[in-house]
């Protein structure tokens, strides 16, 4: 088993933080994004719409998206439990994961591809939506902060999988200056919280 990975991209880091709080090391085999060793042949062969991170079981079964690699996981090791406890539990885990993703990740993720001089001649760049992005990004910010004000963590009482994916679209955010503002003080005590958990050096 090993996991296709990239040290520098926020999805990446999802599955290793995941993996560093259950205690899972495997092979990690560091695909090279700057020279597009993603979008080459050997590596589509894997998976054809060229994202990482990709986790290929020794059966040669290849497993791409974030979230599905950590179920697999989830699955194979249950405890820590990351995805939830409880029917309710398991469904508020994946709701506020999947709120996380759609209203924070992407607006970060797509700030950077169209404004970042990094994916220029990589993909079509619309200036204006990166703009829109960043905005709405920063808005997320602040409704995160308001959420964080009754509980420790994103879904409830425990740490969970929407804890990471905030944390790697809060500090993938940094390179385009979406950062968590000096008022937002809830959202500051979760932050110190979860980066100071040794899984966050992943
Ligand atoms: N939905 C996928 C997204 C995968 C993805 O877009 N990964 C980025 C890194 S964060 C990537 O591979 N970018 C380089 C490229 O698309 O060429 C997931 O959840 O894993």
């Amino acid at each position: 088993m090993r996991l296709y990975d990239s040290a520098m991209a926020p999805n990446p880091r999802r599955v290793r933080i995941f993996l560093a709080e259950k205690g899972i090391t495997l092979p990690l085999v560091a695909m090279d994004i700057g020279k597009a060793e993603n979008r080459q042949p050997p590596f589509l062969a894997k998976n054809p719409l060229g994202g990482l991170p990709v986790l290929e079981l020794d059966d040669g079964t290849c497993i791409a998206e974030s979230v599905a690699i950590c179920r697999y996981f989830e699955e194979t090791q249950p405890q820590p439990p990351l995805l939830g406890t409880s029917a309710t539990d398991r469904a508020l885990v994946e709701m506020w994961q999947r709120r996380i993703e759609l209203e924070l990740f992407r607006f970060v993720t797509g700030c950077f591809q169209n404004t970042h001089k990094f994916f220029a001649g990589r993909i079509p760049q619309v200036p204006e939506y990166g703009e829109v992005c960043r905005n709405a990004a920063r808005a997320r910010l602040a409704w995160l902060d308001g959420e964080l004000s009754s509980r420790p963590f994103v879904a409830g009482e425990r740490y969970t999988i929407a804890d990471i994916t905030a944390l790697c679209a809060i500090d993938f955010g940094r390179v385009s200056d979406i950062r968590i503002a000096p008022e937002q003080k809830h959202l500051q005590r979760w932050y110190d919280a979860v980066s100071s958990r040794p899984s966050a050096k992943a």
